[in-house]
């Protein structure tokens, strides 16, 4: 948008005006990083869980398993890469070591690895098959390094987090560009603990001095997102079913929560006056356990679920982290990959057109029109700005659409704004109120019966300062009546 279309916008339609890298927008609201609007762009990447306990049935090892049990006869990560990007996805994230201390790398700090399994006589390396073909399929890696650690002697120690930290560094430093680490909230209790086989309680709050973990990953992978309950740059959304709060803010009081508080889940919703901003991510799995069972393998999630939980963790301001239980050949299981594609064929029909693009773009208050691109060219930085409350961005469209799925997105690059909006339909001549909602954040997906609509209409009944939509879209489901 050029300076002269922008004072003509500003001009016929007061309520309207449309921003493009403007510095006009003071901004004392929490902004995501450059590192925080990568990893938002990811939305949608893949959880591996496959480690011994793929080999024991369990989904917490007690610590005390023999290594020689870890033997996938047919293991394949070029399978799990080609999969997973062929579902869409745009990432991969490996259980490198959980909760058990079993390391699917050969780490010099421990025995109990790899190293000691009868795959590859013990001169495998998952980590590297994985980076490797990661690379191969173009998908980023991340890796899980779990804090508890249930084999090891001195759990519960300042010796183990210098064990923890040097596990960190061969992991951050041996398999390439690392694009999100993933720090568990699960911490401290029974174990093996190298044959003491007892309970170690540990302090949360104070155990694992994180800030000094932080500025490793910070040194060593500057581009990398770090997960946990409490961030620092991306947060627990607070259940392991797939599905965000409906109100989400992606900001939060950093300062008063912490990996594996008691009660975690009360801050799902965020906080909108927070002082940092930590948006959510959302983990489930494809199949009930996180891990392997056999038992499961008739209970993988539906397309019909799957996309439920998509719309419901991407479209409510989240990414989403689906885990694949790789099983106990090495490969992601046939009904897994059924459902994985049925989602990508799901996504690319909804997605196909965007009938937002055929409409003409004004404001309620005024007859003045305009092409719609710059809500529907994929771009942050241009956006419509909305300074009075209740103002309305309308949609109008020469002939009626059938549709049934809006698509909103917010230029969160300049802070999370908006606290409520109404989206209307001009239906049979008349204006209907289809929806009401709150948050909207980077991405909001809303489902509505199909109708045939004429126009429609974005309601924005309140934010902090101004409102700053970057994208809109509208869209037909064919599978839904
Ligand atoms: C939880 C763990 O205890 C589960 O085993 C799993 O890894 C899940 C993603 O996080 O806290």
């Amino acid at each position: 948008m050029n300076n002269y279309l922008k004072i003509v916008v500003g001009v016929i339609l007061p309520a309207l005006l449309i921003g493009c890298n403007s510095q006009e927008i003071k901004n004392s609201l929490p902004v995501p990083s450059p590192r925080q609007l990568n990893w938002q762009d990811l939305e949608y990447y893949a959880f591996v869980h496959f480690s011994i306990n793929s080999f024991t049935d369990k989904e917490w090892g007690y610590g005390d398993e023999s290594p020689k049990l870890f033997n996938p006869f047919e293991l394949d990560t070029d399978q799990w890469a080609r999969t997973i990007s062929e579902a869409g996805m745009k990432g991969v994230v490996i259980t490198a070591k959980h909760h058990d201390g079993f390391c699917l790398w050969p780490s010099k700090y421990t025995e109990h690895s790899v190293k000691n399994s009868p795959w590859k006589n013990g001169e495998g390396d998952l980590l590297k098959e994985l980076s490797e073909s990661s690379k191969k399929y173009g998908l980023k890696m991340g890796v899980y390094l779990s804090p508890w650690d249930r084999n090891h002697p001195d759990y519960g120690t300042d010796a183990y987090l210098t064990y923890y930290r040097n596990q960190l560094r061969e992991l951050l430093t041996q398999y390439g560009p690392i694009f999100e680490v993933w720090f568990d909230g699960a911490n401290g209790g029974d174990g093996y603990y190298g044959g003491a086989n007892e309970t170690r309680k540990i302090d949360n709050k104070t155990y694992y001095d994180w800030p000094l973990t932080h500025q490793i990953v910070r040194e060593l992978q500057p581009n990398a997102v770090m997960f946990s309950d409490a961030g620092p740059d991306i947060r627990w959304v607070g259940n392991e079913k797939g599905y965000a709060n409906q109100t989400t803010w992606s900001t939060i009081y950093k300062d008063s929560i912490y990996p594996g508080m008691p009660g975690f889940n009360r801050f799902a919703p965020g906080q909108e006056k927070g002082t940092h901003f930590i948006p959510t991510e959302t983990d489930v799995s494809i199949r009930p356990g996180w891990f392997y069972h056999q038992s499961e393998d008739d209970e993988v999630k539906s397309v019909e679920h799957l996309w439920d939980i998509y719309c419901n963790s991407v479209g409510l301001n989240s990414n989403l982290l689906l885990n694949l239980p790789v099983d106990r050949r090495g490969l992601v299981h046939e009904n897994d990959i059924a459902s994985l594609q049925g989602l990508k064929s799901k996504i690319e029909r909804v997605f196909e057109t965007n009938l937002a693009t055929m409409a003409q773009l004004k404001m309620e208050s005024s007859s003045n029109v305009m092409d719609s691109s710059i809500l529907t060219d994929g771009q942050r930085e241009s956006f419509v700005k909305i300074t009075d409350k209740d103002s309305k961005i309308i949609l109008e469209f020469d002939a009626t659409k059938s549709s049934n799925l809006f698509v909103i997105q917010e230029a969160i690059q300049k802070g999370q704004r908006i606290r409520s909006f109404e989206i209307e339909a001009l239906i049979d001549a008349s204006w209907q109120v289809i929806y009401q909602g709150t948050t909207i954040g980077n991405k909001r997906i809303v489902r509505f019966p199909t109708s045939n609509i004429k126009a429609i209409a974005l309601k924005l009944t309140d934010f902090n300062d101004k409102a700053l939509i970057s994208e809109m879209g509208l869209y037909y489901d064919s599978d839904v009546n």
